[in-house]
């Protein structure tokens, strides 16, 4: 019966393995880190491509060999053998994809768990309501009770905890800010929270990352021709500035709608 060696093999796969992976962690540039958090997720994210590299690394060894060595010969009709049963194969088979799986659900539970961040957005930093509609977002700034307008621009302070609560009023849209490494679902008739704490002024990109019907693209703030804003990251200052602003332009737009009011019950 022909064999392989084993070792030899899943040796040379897994040092193929870490050459795959090195040129992608290399060669696919991630965006800006922009938030408290993109520093741990992107290097939570080298650690399942490293993984996921050796794994792939060896698997594709072990094919192409066996098809090359175990290939039948022309005229060779005979029947493969009949292999059943290699308890210690099994097990190995078994428990290092195990071993794989909790490593990665741990590394994911430390990580991903943003409890510390959502307790702090809770007390002293922004709840701020996100609904998604076919096709753009609109948003609510819930401490300050501010309302804004259809694809008006999210504006939000630097270093400030935020908590979004993500609604959709027809079909799932997924809130995506890249630089922040943050995605959440909107989903209708349920509240999904994600909580991030932006560290870099400026303006970043906002994507819907569900396929949600024909104007999909224009939820992308991207793609050029987009009626999806960015949202714009500013300091401390600016931000209280802009609030001023928003609450003086939505209390001057109440008084001439009941002056409306007003006169046309007069007339
Ligand atoms: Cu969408």
């Amino acid at each position: 019966m022909k064999t392989i060696k084993v070792l030899p093999l899943a040796l040379l796969g897994t040092v193929v393995g870490i050459v795959i992976s090195v040129i992608l962690i290399f060669t696919r540039t991630l965006p800006v880190q922009a938030s408290a958090e993109a520093n741990d997720i992107d290097n939570l994210y080298i650690f399942f491509l490293g993984f996921s590299g050796i794994i792939f690394g060896i698997v594709v060894l072990f094919l192409l060999v066996a098809v090359y060595r175990f290939r039948a010969r022309p005229n060779d009709e005979r029947e493969g053998d009949n292999v059943h049963g290699i308890t210690w194969l099994e097990v190995v088979w078994t428990v290092i994809p195990f071993v794989i799986v909790v490593l990665c659900a741990i590394g994911g539970l430390i990580v991903l768990r943003s409890g510390d961040v959502e307790a702090q957005a809770r007390t002293k930093g922004q709840q701020i309501h996100v609904l998604g509609y076919q096709f753009g977002w609109k948003y609510a700034y819930l401490n300050q009770g501010i309302d804004l307008k259809d694809q008006q621009t999210l504006v939000l302070p630097v270093n400030e905890p935020v908590i979004f609560e993500l609604e959709s009023n027809d079909v799932i849209h997924s809130f995506w800010v890249p630089a922040w490494r943050m995605q959440m679902n909107a989903t209708p008739g349920q509240v999904n929270e994600i909580s991030t704490t932006p560290t870099k002024i400026g303006s970043f990109e906002i994507v819907c990352a569900y396929l949600c019907g024909v104007g999909h693209t224009n939820m992308n703030s991207a793609l050029p021709g987009s009626i999806i804003p960015k949202v714009q990251v500013v300091s401390k200052s600016d931000f209280d500035a802009w609030i001023e602003q928003q609450k003086a332009e939505a209390a001057k737009a109440a008084e001439s709608s009941s002056a409306e009011t007003t006169t046309g019950s007069a007339g």
